[in-house]
């Protein structure tokens, strides 16, 4: 069988070293370098980047210098001959965003916050990507008396619509998430972000990226949100991994806590045709802490393959048979179905 045209892509983040909360990293610190290089040999087709991953200590630097070293990695990329998916704000490191970016109570941290959006759109102007990734880490309160939500809404249109008219060709796709950092985000479903959408100046402009592990920790069916997203024809990104129960986001490979969910999630994107108007397939998962060095791209490669496996068993799914069972509303015999084919018999 013919696999489709899919095209990858990760960011250097998912090469991780391995700390989390309670420990350190359990792996070497490798370069940006090193990354691009794994990426590529891993047979890869593009690389997401946070705008500090694009330019480090991108806060200590005028703009011309941050357009500089934008351009020479785009040199980089083009003789690589690998593209940049989407550029993201990363909101969440800075001293100015500790209790919020777009929303932090304090005016000077949310044009900070702004200012640094502005940096990233000129960024991927320049990596010749219009796409820009929000996710809004710390859009949302700790305690629910500690903002005013109403003003926040407010505030978060206010920056959604600097950042249209700063650059009038960019596209900006939401990429909610339910909690953690916070105890509560502002945005945490698809229907949220595109809900607000509509409250800014451009609302054509504003999409959304699922992840499968968000849409989980929000109780929801990612399958289902891919569905409604693409109903809207707003499902512009998405990062797919896996994630077992409602604890702490784990990010693990493709298909390795639900087989059955992650089969659902493929089915969506096939009917679709999720990919048809150039958009990528990303992995945002990270190895198991335990890895060794030496299989540090296996969480990579093994949620492509899963993937592609799963293509397959949508594409040979009997829909004719499924169909009749549906229709005769005898869905233990569906249920079934689905099990069988997914065993392989
Ligand atoms: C964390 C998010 C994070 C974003 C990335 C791009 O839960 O999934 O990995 O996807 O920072 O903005
Ligand atoms: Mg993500």
């Amino acid at each position: 069988m013919k696999l489709p045209s899919y095209r990858f892509c990760f960011g250097p983040w998912n090469i991780s070293e391995g700390q989390d909360p309670y420990g350190p990293p359990t792996r070497p610190p490798q370069s940006f370098d090193w990354k691009l290089a794994q990426l590529k040999a891993h047979g890869f087709d593009a690389m997401m980047f946070h705008d500090d991953d694009a330019v480090p200590d991108i806060d200590s630097k005028p703009g011309a210098q941050i357009r500089k070293e934008a351009h020479a990695l785009k040199k980089r990329l083009d003789n690589e001959g690998i593209a940049a998916e989407m550029v993201a704000p990363r909101l969440w490191f800075s001293p100015m965003t500790v209790d919020g970016a777009y929303t932090s109570n304090s005016k000077k941290c949310r044009q900070y916050a702004i200012d640094r959006s502005k940096r990233c759109l000129d960024i991927a102007r320049i990596l010749g990507t219009d796409l820009i990734v929000l996710w809004l880490a710390r859009e949302g309160s700790y305690l629910r008396e500690s903002k005013n939500a109403r003003r926040c809404m407010d505030y978060l249109v206010e920056a959604l619509d600097a950042m249209l008219a700063h650059d009038k060709r960019a596209r900006l796709a939401i990429e909610p998430k339910p909690n953690e950092p916070m105890d509560h985000a502002y945005i945490p479903t698809i229907g949220h972000a595109l809900a607000i959408a509509q409250l800014t100046a451009a609302p054509k402009r504003i999409g959304c990226l699922i992840e499968s592990a968000h849409a989980i920790l929000a109780g929801l069916d990612p399958a289902d949100e891919i569905d409604f997203a693409m109903s809207f024809g707003k499902l512009w990104s998405l990062h797919l991994n896996d994630q077992n129960g409602l604890k702490f986001d784990q990010d693990k490979p493709f298909g390795s806590a639900n087989l059955r969910v992650a089969f659902n999630q493929v089915r969506a994107l096939e009917r679709n045709g999720y990919g048809r108007n150039g958009e990528y397939i990303c992995f945002d998962v990270h190895p198991f802490r335990p890895t060794k060095p030496e299989h540090w791209l296996a969480h990579l490669d093994n949620s492509r393959r899963t993937f592609l496996k799963l293509v397959q068993k949508v594409r040979t799914f009997n829909d004719a048979k499924a169909n009749a069972l549906i229709a005769a509303r005898n869905y233990a015999a569906l249920d079934q179905l689905v099990i069988d084919h997914l065993l392989g018999r």
